[in-house]
């Protein structure tokens, strides 16, 4: 990727050498370069600004220089079209959605304003030969644009595939939609010691039981996102209390009546299809519930969701995601679904599942999931894919 910076304060972009972004530039994976907008001014004061027309407090940076140095690093093509970006406090507002589709790009041009702004026609006849955005940091006033194009690229580069180390930790990130839509906060995290000012390390991040530090982790992002988001919780995982554990012995009966009470609507909208829950001995429940990895979500002492899933060869076999009708379109299916996936084994490739082939909207969470349609397994019923994505 490479970046260009116009800016009348090119020292402002210094940290862009240092960071993340200068590790990049080493590893050849991002080619930045900083521009002072004064080297295309003509008079012999390098003047960027004038009075606003109108009038009104403040100055306004003049169109030719801004025209002139789009002149020379849009026909400048080592990369195919390239992606403008003005940093304004009118702009889009910066999410990590925005970042991901930046991120995405061969070539960005950040042009970072100052003064009360630069003159609209600036944007107006780059936009007739590049495509524009407007972005915004946040709501908050600042001076000029440079630091939010040091805070975007920084948040950009890292996702430039073959930056981060290890690609697995930016699924785990905030702001990070996981596959189940949910966009939660970050767990706490800890180092050592184990014990600091008389204070301690969660006794569960000792364990070493995987499953129950990712449900801890799971429940502590959760309460996190409630507490202090709760904008970020549009109708996702956070019935309030849900608890998602391994499931026990004990969670037979009630799975046996979900499960009976989930397959029954879906019996609805797949007519003549056999469902094999539909079709199963309380025994038999017991059977899978002993020999696969299963997963029970409870609210309030009620047992309102579960999954389950198997290794069969190289694939993890999901199934049996079932959400209490009545709590459905609340994103726990997406969720249980995420958590069976994080339970896979590293010898599994891909995650699978079938489900009916009028059961539109169990395909459509799945394919919102990254779950992609392969075709009928058995009349009227599909089977969807997705592979699993490591490092
Ligand atoms: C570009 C000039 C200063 C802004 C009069 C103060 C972004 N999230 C953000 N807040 N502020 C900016 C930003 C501010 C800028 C410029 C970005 C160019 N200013 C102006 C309007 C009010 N002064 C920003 N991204």
């Amino acid at each position: 990727m490479r970046i260009d910076v116009l800016t009348i304060f090119p020292d402002y972009l210094a940290p862009l050498e240092l960071s993340l972004a200068g590790k990049a530039r080493d590893r050849g994976l991002i080619d930045i370069r900083v521009h002072d907008l004064r080297d295309w001014t003509r008079d012999r004061h390098r003047t960027v600004d004038d009075t606003p027309y109108g009038g009104g407090a403040g100055m306004v940076m003049k169109p030719e220089p801004w025209g002139e140095a789009f002149d020379t690093l849009l026909d400048d093509g080592d990369v195919e079209g390239a992606t403008v970006v003005f940093t304004t406090p009118s702009g889009q507002p910066f999410t990590q959605a925005v970042a991901r589709e930046l991120a995405s790009k061969g070539r960005l041009i950040f042009a970072c304003g100052r003064y009360e702004g630069i003159d609209q026609r600036v944007i107006d006849e780059v936009s007739t030969r590049a495509e524009v955005r407007e972005i915004s940091l946040g709501d908050y006033v600042l001076n000029g644009g440079e630091v939010a194009a040091l805070a975007i690229t920084e948040a950009v580069v890292r996702l430039v595939p073959g930056f981060m180390g290890n690609a697995a930790s930016l699924v785990e990130e905030s702001h990070t939609l996981s596959d189940s839509g949910a966009s939660l906060l970050e767990y706490p995290v800890y180092t050592k010691p184990a014990s600091w000012r008389d204070r301690e390390v969660p006794p569960v991040l000792l364990s070493g039981d995987h499953a129950a530090i990712a449900t801890w982790r799971h429940d502590q992002a959760v309460r996190r996102t409630a507490e202090r988001r709760p904008d970020l919780v549009h109708g996702s995982v956070l019935l309030d209390d849900v608890q998602v554990r391994p499931a026990e012995p004990a969670d037979a009966g009630e799975l046996y009546v979900l499960q009976l009470a989930c397959w029954v609507a879906e019996q609805h909208d797949n007519p003549g299809v056999r469902i094999p829950a539909l079709h199963e001995t309380l025994d038999d429940l017991r059977a899978w519930l002993a020999r696969d990895t299963v997963l029970v979500a409870r609210s309030a002492g009620r047992l309102v969701g579960a999954v389950r899933a198997s290794l069969d060869g190289d694939a993890w076999e999901v199934g049996r995601l079932m959400v209490a009708p009545d709590l459905a379109g609340r994103g726990l299916g997406r969720a249980l679904l995420e958590r069976i996936e994080g339970l896979a084994p590293a010898t599994a490739t891909t995650y699978a599942l079938f489900t009916g082939a009028g059961s539109l909207r169990n395909q459509r969470m799945y394919k919102k999931a990254g779950y992609r349609l392969r075709g009928e397994i058995a009349p009227g019923v599909v089977r969807m894919t997705k592979r699993i994505r490591r490092g």
